[in-house]
């Protein structure tokens, strides 16, 4: 990690550098000589420093004396401690305390980029930039920044402050300017922003690329039905997302909206039936319960959520300062709006409510054998009804695991109705004859969850995680530096902590998390105990594994170690599904059928009928789905142009202004920030080939004796501009700036095109 050894983590500049002003350029760690040498400038200059306390804080103060090792600092609290040399760190010259893009800063350790965080937290500033990356720090409260003003204030790029409508309107030119798709990623704890980021991100592109009652409505309304459906509260988030959400936007050739499609990736499906203390079920069912208008009440049969037992065994049924029932009035509206008949809409609110009716039937024990029948009751009365079956029908599932099994249809049919919902959508959102094919994806995934009990689904919504982090390391940390490399640029190598590692744990074959849960719960025997042990036989000697106690595994993730207990894997990992229900299924609802249909017809990979004849008809187990998903949002987004935000949340409260250090040090470590901070400060991000250069700017060149080739025209451009060594450099293929030099090219070729543009119209208006 940066910062652990103050040799590595401190700042780039030299003495000389420091002295003339010039900026820092190099990347390489400095020696401990170098270092002693470099503090003891500081010292002598009686400069501002940060020091540890044996708290582990770091605290500002000013150096007053220093004898040998040690050094008395005056705190900026007035105190004056003691504190070995060691123990201190240049702090920035207050002129850069608040600066909105860490790269400028002079020292660029640890507490310096954190103080600088906090500063402008403490003054909502929430954007800050780190190089190519968005920094966004939750301000849990609403921040003025967001109306008509900001969007029209960033579109004619009146202000230039980070911002989440910078990053956009970066996109969306780039997309126009390149004619290459975009996408923006969104990354950061479960908590830290994305859904809302993302959804400001949306709203952006919709006032850019909308036009007069345009499609833009119905891509932003589907925000309000996936959250509806895909989002619930947990102890971490009021509005977590709990499903994997990748929204592309597509564009026309006058880059006005024109369509959309979304791709999502597994629904938490166990919040469906069973809930954590405090944590509550998807969105929809209160909303649903607290706002049906009394004529779909009574044709559902629906009561208070406080009467159906999947949403009542949490004790937490409201979430503070969010009205279900007005939510439910705003849900009918978006899904007027995105084109969903008012005959779907009823089936839909049925089949919410058939999961609900299902949750309340309930069992009693017959015989000694324990074989159990269904209580005949309002529920299954309910649930059967509105399922067009008849209760005998629905009392077949009366078998050994009778809970089990309804549980189970409980699940399938809401997962059916969050896909086929995302289907209906997208036929809606279907792109019309105008699109030219460029589009700006939005990916807005789960994030990382560490709970003091961890499950299946936090192991799934973890992988996918390190998955993600992976793409950012790739884009920001690997193929950066290989371009230099390999394009003959001098570079000397920032190093950074690859997950790649931690993710051959999960994914490699036949010995890694997956594989190993895979054939463990094709094996018939199998429990979730020999599960524990054939990952403890096979992965022991892995560092990013270690093995718990009664059934539990630790994986060391990029976000820290997570304990996972085995108890369930197997089970959750096959996701079975009685033979029977499905059957059942293929009564007279419409809606039901279409499920049952596209479920009967797909092939069993553990095919196997079990006791009590449950078929496990799932096409493949929900690992191989999760990582078959993960891989195809990946290579979608692999043909993009990505631009990363990351989200940050700054407290565990849910509470505006409170920056708690550690938490948010903690967030900025395991995410490669401080590393892309690093390599954008010292590297060049822009690049372009010599080709592209000489093509746009070449026609700038006075000089008309240059040679026509590419990289002469370039290098004419290059020298007539006076353009610094210091700031480019020209490698085989293409041209490497640094941040803010092709903005001059930019501006000079927009004034001579206008000029000339003048001058022809001038002229006209002579002719004329
Ligand atoms: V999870 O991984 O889905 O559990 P997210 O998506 O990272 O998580 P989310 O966007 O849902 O977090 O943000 C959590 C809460 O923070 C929101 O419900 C808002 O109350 C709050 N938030 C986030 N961003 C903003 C903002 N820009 N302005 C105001 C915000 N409030
Ligand atoms: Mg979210």
């Amino acid at each position: 990690q940066l910062g652990e050894s103050p040799y590595v983590s401190n700042s780039e500049k030299t003495l000389n550098e420091e002295r003339s002003g010039v900026a820092a350029v190099t990347s390489t760690a400095r020696s401990v000589a170098e270092w002693d040498d470099y503090i003891g400038y500081f010292i002598k200059k009686k400069l501002r420093v940060w020091c540890r306390l044996p708290t582990g804080q770091w605290e500002m103060g000013q150096i007053q004396s220093t004898s040998g090792e040690e050094s008395r600092v005056q705190l900026s609290n007035g105190n004056v401690v003691k504190v070995s040399m060691t123990e201190l760190l240049p702090a920035n010259p207050e002129i850069l305390v608040g600066v909105d893009n860490l790269i400028q800063l002079s020292y660029l350790n640890e507490p310096s980029v954190l103080y600088n965080l906090q500063y402008r937290y403490s003054h909502d500033k929430i954007y800050s930039k780190a190089g190519p990356v968005l920094i966004a720090i939750n301000p849990f409260k609403n921040l003025q920044i967001y109306g008509n003003n900001y969007i029209t204030a960033y579109r004619k790029k009146l202000v230039d402050s980070p911002h989440v409508f910078a990053a956009a309107d970066a996109a969306y030119n780039e997309m126009i300017r390149d004619g290459v798709n975009q996408s923006v990623i969104l990354s950061g704890e479960s908590g830290a922003g994305k859904t809302e980021t993302a959804k400001l991100a949306m709203q952006y592109l919709a006032a850019l690329g909308g036009s007069v009652g345009g499609i833009e409505h119905e891509v932003l309304q589907t925000s309000c039905i996936l959250e509806a459906f895909g989002n619930a509260k947990t102890s971490r988030n009021n509005n977590s997302s709990r499903f994997g959400k990748l929204i592309d936007i597509h564009f026309s050739m006058v880059g006005k909206i024109c369509g959309a499609s979304i791709q999502t990736s597994l629904l938490e499906k166990s919040r469906v039936v069973q809930l954590a203390k405090g944590e509550r079920s998807y969105h929809v069912f209160y909303q649903l319960c607290a706002g049906a208008p009394s004529v779909l009440r009574g044709k559902l049969n629906i009561k208070m959520a406080n009467e159906y037992h999947y949403l009542n065994q949490s004790n937490c049924l409201a979430i503070d300062d969010v009205d279900d029932a007005q939510l439910f009035y705003e849900l009918m509206k978006a899904l007027d709006i995105v084109r969903i008949c008012k005959e779907d809409q009823e089936s839909i609110f049925a089949m919410l409510a058939v999961v609900l009716w299902l949750g309340n039937m309930s069992f009693q024990v017959i015989d000694a054998e324990g074989h159990v029948e269904v209580l005949e009751d309002e529920a299954i009365a309910t649930a059967s009804r509105l399922m067009g079956c008849s209760a005998q029908d629905l009392m077949l599932l009366t078998l050994q695991q009778a809970i089990d099994t309804r549980d189970a249809l409980a699940k399938f049919i809401y997962a059916r109705l969050f896909d086929w919902l995302v289907e209906k959508i997208n036929k809606s959102l279907e792109v019309g004859k105008q699109w030219n094919g460029r589009s700006i994806s939005i990916l807005d995934i789960y994030g990382f969850e560490s709970f003091q009990e961890n499950s299946f689904e936090q192991f799934c919504i973890n992988y996918a995680n390190e998955r993600l982090l992976q793409h950012f390391i790739r884009h920001l940390l690997k193929l950066e530096q290989e371009d230099y490399e390999a394009d003959g640029i001098d570079w000397t190598k920032v190093h950074f902590e690859d997950n790649q590692e931690c993710l051959n744990l999960f994914e490699k074959k036949p010995l890694g998390l997956l594989s190993l849960l895979d054939e463990e719960s094709n094996f018939p025997k199998s429990t979730d105990l020999s599960f524990a042990n054939k990952l403890k036989q096979h992965l022991n000697s892995n560092p990013f594994f270690k093995e718990g106690r009664d059934g539990t595994f630790s994986v060391r993730h990029f976000a820290g170690e997570v304990l996972y207990d085995t108890n369930g894997f197997l089970e959750k990992n096959r996701d079975p599904l009685c033979y029977e229900s499905i059957y059942l299924l293929s009564c007279s609802c419409p809606l039901l059928q279409l499920f049952a249909t596209n479920v009967v017809q797909s092939q069993d990979s553990f095919g196997n009928v079990g006791q009590s004849g449950v078929l496990n008809v799932q096409r493949q187990s929900v690992g191989a789905k999760l990582k078959g998903q993960l891989y195809k949002l990946m290579q979608r987004l692999e043909s993009t142009m990505p631009h990363f935000i990351h989200c940050i949340k700054p407290n565990t409260k849910q509470l505006p202004d409170i920056y708690e250090k550690d938490l948010v040090l903690h967030q900025l470590r395991c995410c490669g920030v401080l590393e892309v901070i690093k390599i954008a400060r010292s590297g060049y991000p822009i690049r372009i080939t010599h080709q592209e250069f000489a093509q746009r700017y070449g026609f700038l060149v006075l000089d008309k004796t240059v040679s026509q080739d590419p990289l002469s025209i370039s290098i004419a451009v290059l020298q007539q501009f006076k353009i610094m060594l210091e700031m480019y450099r020209v490698g085989y293929t293409k041209l490497y700036f640094r941040t803010g030099q092709i903005g001059e090219f930019e501006n000079t070729r927009k004034r001579v095109l206008q000029s000339i543009v003048g001058v022809q119209r001038l002229f006209r208006g002579y002719k004329a």
